[in-house]
């Protein structure tokens, strides 16, 4: 979740609600399937490997992000809120007409209209866009891969709009020749290891309620086989085409807060 990250405030009052049910809750996984200790080392064991490989943040948005997703837009309208995952970074360089990719990487427009709950454009929305390059990896997150790389920032312009060149996102290996234990415990559940393609977005103005999306494509593969489960019909775009180059047009709704 890059800086996003939120401490954990020991003196909320839902902090104990929620810890104690999800210990209820696990507990009662345990007795449900009589779990055997050297059961329940192997398990724990599983999840400290997956920190020590740097991939907690990549098993739980796996598992568990996109049901928090649901959850906010019980309470919300307009476009629907989806997993962020672990490969947002803050700070992506603004633009206004391209953002930084190889040369060899296929292009792709990425243009959108943002609107409000009644149709009318909304201006002055600070975007952020991040993708998975043409071997299917976010940049940043090696030391010789500079995090420019197929993320930026911009904003809409007076009609709502933004019109960004990037490049076709790769599908995403979460599979152990890449990964190490998300890769091994997604074989284990019988779940194919490669996220479809998709591009996410950040959608920020005051008087509105942030959101944080993704956008999917028509026909592409792994679309009915996500191990992420977060793909929707509403996020599903088909590519169209503009002088050769493939174009994703967005259409995004932003719900006023408050
Ligand atoms: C990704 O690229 C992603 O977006 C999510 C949610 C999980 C793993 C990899
Ligand atoms: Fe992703």
């Amino acid at each position: 979740m890059g800086d996003a990250a939120e401490n954990l405030d020991t003196n909320h009052p839902r902090v104990k609600a929620v810890v104690e049910d999800l210990v209820d809750a696990i507990s009662g996984v345990f007795q449900k399937h009589n779990v055997t200790f050297p059961e329940y080392r192997a398990g724990f064991f599983h999840v400290i490997k997956t920190g020590q490989a740097g991939e907690l943040g990549l098993l739980m948005d796996m598992l568990l992000c996109q049901r928090v997703c649901d959850i906010e837009m019980q309470g919300r309208r307009g476009t629907r809120s989806n997993v962020e995952g672990p490969y947002y970074l803050p700070d992506a360089p603004f633009v206004t007409d391209a953002a930084k990719v190889h040369d060899d990487a296929e292009p792709l427009q990425i243009k959108a209209t943002v609107r409000d709950l009644e149709g009318n454009p909304v201006p002055d929305v600070e975007v952020d866009l991040w993708w998975a390059d043409p071997n299917g990896f976010y940049s940043g997150y090696k030391d010789d891969y500079p995090k420019d790389y197929y993320r930026c920032r911009t904003k809409t312009d007076n009609n709502g709009q933004y019109s960004i060149r990037g490049s076709l996102p790769k599908e995403y290996p979460i599979t152990k020749e890449f990964h190490g234990p998300t890769g091994k415990l997604i074989e284990l559940l019988g779940r194919q290891g490669m996220r479809t393609m998709h591009i996410h977005q950040k959608y920020n103005k005051p008087g509105y309620l942030p959101l944080t999306t993704q956008a999917y494509f028509e026909g592409s593969n792994y679309l009915d086989e996500d191990p992420v489960t977060a793909v929707f019909e509403d996020l599903t775009y088909k590519l169209k085409e503009e002088n050769g180059v493939p174009v994703l047009e967005l259409d995004i709704v932003l719900d006023p807060a408050g």
